[in-house]
């Protein structure tokens, strides 16, 4: 039987990985933050077989305590604060927890590594953010990397110093460059969720229009369930690396409102949706497109679920918690 450390365990790739390792008869570790964490006591309703630890990226004994209780065959760092916009209000606490964060658990490992007999496999979350303001297009793991956000910025300290521990000390460490990966269990601040719960609310008489940032950016957005497949797979290879793992596929903010509209049968959005000025960022990044050749190529992966599906589906996922929650009044 493997054992599998996660951080980030109670967010959204945290919960799907969670689910796919123990689907392969993993042991799961998952470190959790917090006193009190209402996102742990739920972790431990869903999740029972998940054993908690209690630590902070910040906190590097706490790390290497977890890994200790652990001995994990696998480490995937997922925990991180991740959204974009928020990282230039707090750009400090950014780079601590998303940058130097993964410095720790990397030393947590190596030391772990200098007295056990064992060797740890580490998987990284990097991000296409650190494309940010794109040299090519689409962007593959050579494109240069020129991050627009303190967050892209943490992110790309990340990846790189995941490479530097491969190359400095021969760890199986591997960075997943993920472009934007979604479902209904993405957080409501991000733009997809934002907008299939507005719309499913809008649908149900609960409200009347969603205030919106930048229209024209344009993602190139996954479902996450096929995504934590491919960090699974990183690891499983004799070769620790570094892959891009996207759909290929990019579509603008205003894309995304045609079809969560449609799925509630509203053909024309524009009377539902204003732009509010203090939703548009310092910097953009204006078009993510990735190329996954060498994910399809190397680990035999490839995404699933297409965009529109992907849509449709967090719209009749937030629609039926509407119905359910009133059922249940
Ligand atoms: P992103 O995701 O920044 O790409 O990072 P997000 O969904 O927040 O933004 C996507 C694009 O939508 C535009 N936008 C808005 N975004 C939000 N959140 N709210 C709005 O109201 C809004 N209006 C327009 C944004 O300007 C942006 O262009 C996500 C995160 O999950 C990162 O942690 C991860 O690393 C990358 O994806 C890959």
């Amino acid at each position: 039987m493997k054992t599998a450390l996660i951080t980030g365990i109670t967010g959204q790739d945290g919960l799907y990985l969670s689910e796919f390792l123990h689907s392969r008869g993993y042991r799961v570790f998952g470190l959790v933050r917090g006193q009190n964490n209402p996102k742990a006591e739920a972790l431990a309703r869903t999740h029972p077989y998940v054993t908690v630890l209690h630590g902070n990226l910040l906190d590097i004994s706490s790390l290497v305590r977890a890994v200790a209780v652990a001995a994990p065959d696998e480490v995937y760092n997922l925990g991180a604060i991740s959204y974009v916009a928020y990282s230039w209000d707090n750009a400090l606490m950014t780079s601590d927890v998303t940058g130097r964060g993964v410095l720790n658990m990397l030393e947590a490992i190596r030391l772990y590594e200098e007295h056990a007999e064992k060797r740890v496999r580490f998987y990284q979350a990097s991000s296409s953010e650190m494309f940010g303001k794109v040299q090519s297009v689409p962007q593959h793991e050579g494109t240069l990397l020129w991050p627009r956000s303190p967050y892209g910025v943490a992110k790309t300290f990340g990846h790189y110093i995941t490479i530097n521990y491969r190359e400095s000390y021969g760890m199986h460490a591997s960075s997943g460059i993920l472009f934007n990966h979604e479902s209904p269990r993405r957080g409501p601040e991000f733009v997809t969720r934002k907008v299939t719960r507005a719309v499913a609310e809008i649908s149900l008489g609960l409200r009347s229009s969603i205030a919106l940032g930048n229209l024209d950016a344009q993602r190139d957005w996954g479902f996450a369930g096929d995504y934590v497949e491919a960090m699974w797979l990183m690891l499983q290879q004799d070769v620790a690396d570094d892959y891009v793992i996207a759909t290929g596929v990019t579509h603008s903010i205003r894309d995304l409102l045609d079809v969560a509209f449609q799925e509630i049968g509203i053909a024309d959005w524009h009377p539902y949706v204003h732009q509010d000025p203090a939703l548009i960022r310092p910097a953009e990044v204006d078009q993510l497109i990735g190329d996954a050749s060498k994910a399809r190529r190397q680990l035999g992966w490839q995404p699933r679920v297409s965009f529109e599906e992907l849509i449709r589906m967090m719209v009749r996922s937030d629609l039926d918690a509407h119905v359910s929650a009133q059922e249940a009044v």
